[in-house]
């Protein structure tokens, strides 16, 4: 079976799609989507998003619900201290301090998040259990870590020292600048995990975690515990969730817009491309900044879209997990 890749350089051989850089722009044309469309599926962001897929079909496979298998699954990635921007690990803040941003939705429409939370590993836990357990959808900083502490979670330094050292680092020239695809630098960094998942009876839920950009003024929050910015999911329809600049997902809510796209018939690539065009159009820090969207369609169909190059995902589907290169604006 061809990969998304060749599939690609074999529709640009034969015409059938322009993959010019710039061209996307003026291409007005529906996107044939190459991907299948099979459930169970499972998409996620960046290269770790490999192991977090297996991890979740794991869980989904053994009996585990559909939003035990997104925990879980993102759970894998926050507890990896190679990891700088996801949990234990996570590069800090401007003042030093590792904050932490999560969120989590499941199929009955019910969501739960949790940001500026510090001192706990599974800030996605705690997050399931604010949409379990409370009337609320968000909880912030020292109310969510104290909510933590009553449920149970033990606090543990987040900061390693490899993290701590970056951080002074930084201290010397203060200059804050995200790098654009910092993610999958081999051997340097990786970020956020946004992670999608429709299980065999086509239920959706969705998950997203992050220590947030790199070096932030103490107190940001970012696109990820925001429920229609960094994740959205809507079981009559489909799911998508955001990495990348915060900043431009929480002023377009692209995540919401990605899912409500699609309930207007747009396909999970032409409604990530959309949402990332929302962004070109609104707002002049596109040019230097990434955005990636990743979207799951309630038939199995999943899509993605970039501002620049470089954003690359993980798809679980047929019984094959592997990685594809993102089309994007740039
Ligand atoms: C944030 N969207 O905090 C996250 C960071 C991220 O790829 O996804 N980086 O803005």
């Amino acid at each position: 079976m061809l990969n998304r890749r060749k599939f690609l350089e074999k529709a640009a051989a034969a015409g059938m799609l322009s993959l010019v850089p710039g061209m996307l722009k003026a291409n007005t044309e529906a996107i044939q989507n190459p991907l299948k469309k099979s459930l169970p599926a499972f998409i996620s962001t960046w290269n770790h998003g490999i192991a977090a897929n297996a991890e979740g079909m794991k869980v989904l496979s053994s009996g585990g619900s559909v939003v035990d298998a997104v925990e879980n699954a993102v759970m894998l990635i926050e507890a990896d201290p190679e990891n700088a921007s996801v949990g234990i690990g996570g590069w800090p803040d401007r003042e030093g301090i590792v904050t932490l941003d999560a969120s989590i939705m499941g199929p009955d429409g019910n969501a739960g998040s949790v940001c500026f939370l510090q001192n706990i590993l599974h800030p996605v836990s705690v997050a399931r259990l604010v949409m379990e357990k409370t009337p609320h959808v968000i909880l912030a900083g020292e109310g969510a870590l104290l909510f933590a502490r009553q449920s149970g979670f033990k606090e543990k330094n987040l900061l390693t020292p490899k993290a701590k050292e970056a951080w002074e680092k930084w201290l010397k020239e203060s200059k804050y600048d995200p790098v654009i695809n910092w993610e999958n630098e081999p051997n340097k960094y990786h970020d956020t995990i946004g992670l999608l998942a429709i299980d065999q009876k086509g239920d959706l839920a969705g998950a997203c975690t992050t220590s947030g950009l790199a070096f932030k003024m103490h107190g940001r929050v970012g696109d990820s515990p925001i429920i229609g910015a960094g994740l959205f999911v809507d079981n009559e329809v489909g799911a998508a969730t955001a990495t990348g600049m915060g900043e431009l997902v929480l002023k377009t809510l692209g995540s919401f817009l990605v899912v409500e796209l699609m309930r207007n018939g747009r396909n999970p690539m032409e409604a990530c491309k959309e949402a990332v065009l929302r962004i070109v159009k609104k707002d002049p820090e596109n040019v230097k900044r990434q955005v990636g969207f990743i979207a799951l369609g309630k038939n199995g169909e999943t899509g993605a879209f970039s501002l620049q190059p470089g954003f690359n995902y993980a798809l679980y589907q047929e019984g094959i997990n592997e990685m594809f290169d993102s089309k994007s604006y740039y």
